[in-house]
């Protein structure tokens, strides 16, 4: 019988010999191989973290005592191992496991923000709670050398050093690498410390360890011994956390479970803050993880099990940026790229092997990416920062203070905006279009295909004097949509019939715009389906087209409330137009994970729904007036 059958929480672990633990990372790295090559989610961080998971459940005794694993994605294993093995083929699928923790999931959960270097700061909150309240109870926070880039985690731990009797300790799970190697002075310290004599001396006696695993055949699972000895063991501040005065443990190789134990409960027994330092290696234990050079399967798409090789897929919006903005940096010397920590997802790595001076990778630093653009556009450059979609929300203030207030030159790629589906509610970059509304003199641009990205793009980094932002979503994007006509700034895609309805179609919602114009038409509805391209501000001849008809309808993905839609209802107020409008977007609610298309389903972004409400808009303007004869609202739903 599996190993991993007989676990059906951490206390299960305890009784295990060291043979079962060993074939029980075993078990646990051929499910998790298993299962993400076809559910598709983080493989190489949660194969990195296997051991040291074991490690912590078997020194802490959660629930009671609080795991907060930073950003969530390497949480696989501990699911595991807190009674979801069972579930773990559902994982990312509509109604199944998250990827993330999940408090509705599990008692033993409690973090699922993903929204990296936020861990040190939920456990110094809850160290202190428990300290207040008089509960004996430890927290332990698990967090990656990428994350602690993140400005958030040093916040932390500069509060967490003076709690001298907060029960609370720091994994710090060093891999090296956030995607692609992480970057920055930190990464240079922690290497330092990863490389000193002491420990060099101990990498020198490993014994790397070949083990087949059960069914993955001739996948080489290594693991690291011998480490034990030389490793530092007693608690001992060191170098970069010296100066904080925080207690360090370490290094530690995080793939010997028994030195990680050893080090927790020393860690444990300590009563303060303590940071313990584990070395892992992402994806350990997989070859073609390990040897994967862009991130080490950080997240794959599907892939086969025996040869890593991932199933081939179309290009997405992300490629085509990828390709304009080395066009854009080979004509405009002036234009620098910044990321955070995200180089590949967010297609830089192109610019960056052609303009390797003019691009700059500033770990998961979003604050710093935007204000590190306004002083390079103060600089006299315009700098591009491409990034998803939500993780813009980290850098309110400093678009709005920093970039916006100084009138800077700055444009911003959002990636993945809209609904993204799989990675849940933290992922969904459903919020820019409400927040970026403040922004003054801000200038927000949706392009709904390629042709239109590459332009929109063109328009953005010419502009010197204002914050201009770009967002496309995520996969791949639709066919090409020819305007037929302009109107001021906006294209006309369709103009049928009678001024009766105005759609506003914004973005990747433009096919479900024109199809919505198809079924209204085939109603004998008049349409004009426009697409205003620049969202913000408000173009005028959008506020005239509304004026000259019976109806508007916007269409958009982000949130209803502050979007394109309530902002535009707002001005045609203020502008003394009386057209009723009818605001179509994502409801203003965290969203639980399912695909895509599933999710603009359910949440009516879909042609069919519009439709049927606008004819009955419609119907109800005109209630006196039966239904034209032979027709009924159904018919506009495509399933008749
Ligand atoms: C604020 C924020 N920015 C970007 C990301 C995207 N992201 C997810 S994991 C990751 C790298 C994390 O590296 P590390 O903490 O070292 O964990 P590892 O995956 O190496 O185990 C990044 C950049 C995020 N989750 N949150």
């Amino acid at each position: 019988m599996p190993v991993l059958d007989q676990i059906t929480g951490p206390r299960d672990l305890r009784g295990l010999s060291e043979d079962e633990l060993t074939q029980l990372a075993a078990e646990i790295r051929d499910l998790l191989i298993r299962t993400v090559a076809t559910n598709t989610g983080h493989l190489g961080p949660n194969l990195g973290v296997v051991e040291l998971t074991l490690a912590i459940h078997r020194v802490f005794d959660s629930p009671r005592d609080k795991i907060v694993f930073d950003t969530g994605h390497q949480s696989y294993v501990h699911k595991l191992v807190t009674g979801r093995a069972p579930e773990f083929a559902t994982l990312r699928r509509e109604g199944g496991l998250s990827g993330y923790p999940s408090q509705t999931e599990s008692e033993h959960d409690l973090v699922e923000n993903s929204h990296a270097s936020t861990a040190l700061s939920y456990a110094d909150g809850l160290a202190k709670a428990f300290r207040i309240r008089g509960e004996d109870r430890h927290t332990v926070a698990v967090i990656g050398d990428g994350a602690l880039t993140g400005g958030m985690a040093w916040e932390a731990l500069n509060n967490i050093a003076i709690q001298h009797d907060s029960k609370l300790v720091i994994v710090v799970n060093d891999n090296g690498r956030s995607y692609t190697p992480t970057i920055g002075g930190l990464a240079t310290a922690l290497t330092a410390l990863r490389t000193n004599p002491r420990y060099e001396h101990v990498l020198d006696v490993v014994k790397r360890r070949l083990t087949a695993v059960p069914g993955v055949g001739p996948a080489a699972y290594d693991a690291l011994h011998a480490m034990k000895k030389g490793l530092k063991d007693a608690l001992a501040p060191q170098g970069l956390f010296e100066d904080l005065g925080l207690k360090y443990v370490g290094p530690v190789d995080g793939h010997d479970r028994g030195a990680m134990e050893h080090a927790l409960a020393q860690a444990k027994r300590f009563g303060g803050p303590v940071i313990v330092h584990a070395i892992t290696r992402k994806g350990f234990g997989y070859d073609p993880a390990e040897r994967h050079e862009a991130d080490q399967f950080h997240a794959p798409g599907p892939f086969d099990v025996q040869t890593g090789a991932e199933k081939p897929k179309g290009p997405i919006w992300t490629d085509h940026f990828a390709e304009h903005i080395v066009r854009i940096g080979e004509r405009r010397p002036d234009v620098v790229a910044i990321t955070a920590a995200m180089m590949h997802p967010v297609g830089l790595d192109g610019f960056q092997a052609r303009f390797p001076d003019r691009t700059f990778d500033v770990g998961i630093a979003e604050q710093h990416a935007a204000t590190s653009a306004a002083g390079l556009a103060m600089g006299g450059l315009h700098p591009v920062f491409a990034v998803y979609a939500t993780f813009l929300n980290r850098a309110f203030d400093q678009v709005l203070m920093d970039v916006a207030l100084h009138r800077c030159g700055v444009t911003f790629v959002l990636d993945r905006s809209g609904v993204t589906g799989d990675d849940g509610a933290s992922h969904n970059g459903m919020w820019d279009m409400s927040i970026l509304q403040v922004v003054p003199g801000l200038r927000l641009a949706a392009p709904r295909d390629v042709t239109r990205m590459r332009e929109l793009l063109d328009e953005a980094v010419e502009v010197a004097d204002a914050p201009t932002v770009v967002r496309f979503p995520k996969g791949p994007p639709p066919d090409d949509i020819e305007a037929i006509d302009r109107a001021g700034g906006c294209d006309v895609l369709v103009r049928e019939g009678d001024h009766d309805v105005l759609v506003v179609a914004v973005g990747s919602m433009a096919p479900v715009a024109v199809d919505v114009a198809r079924r209204l038409l085939a109603q004998g509805i008049g349409v004009t389906v426009v697409d205003p391209r620049w969202v913000k501000p408000v173009d005028p001849a959008l506020v005239e087209l509304a004026r000259r008809h019976r109806r508007v309808v916007t269409i958009e993905d982000n949130g209803v409330v502050g979007g394109v839609g309530a902002v535009l209802l707002q001005t045609l107020a203020a502008e003394g137009v009386r057209t009723p409008v009818r605001v179509h977007g994502i409801p203003q609610e965290f969203l639980d994970h399912a695909k895509r298309a599933a999710i603009l389903e359910r949440v009516g972004l879909t042609a069919s729904t519009i439709a049927l409400e606008a004819l009955h808009d419609i119907a109800r303007d005109s209630a006196a007036e039966p239904a034209p004869e032979g027709r009924t609202l159904l018919d506009v739903d495509g399933s008749r």
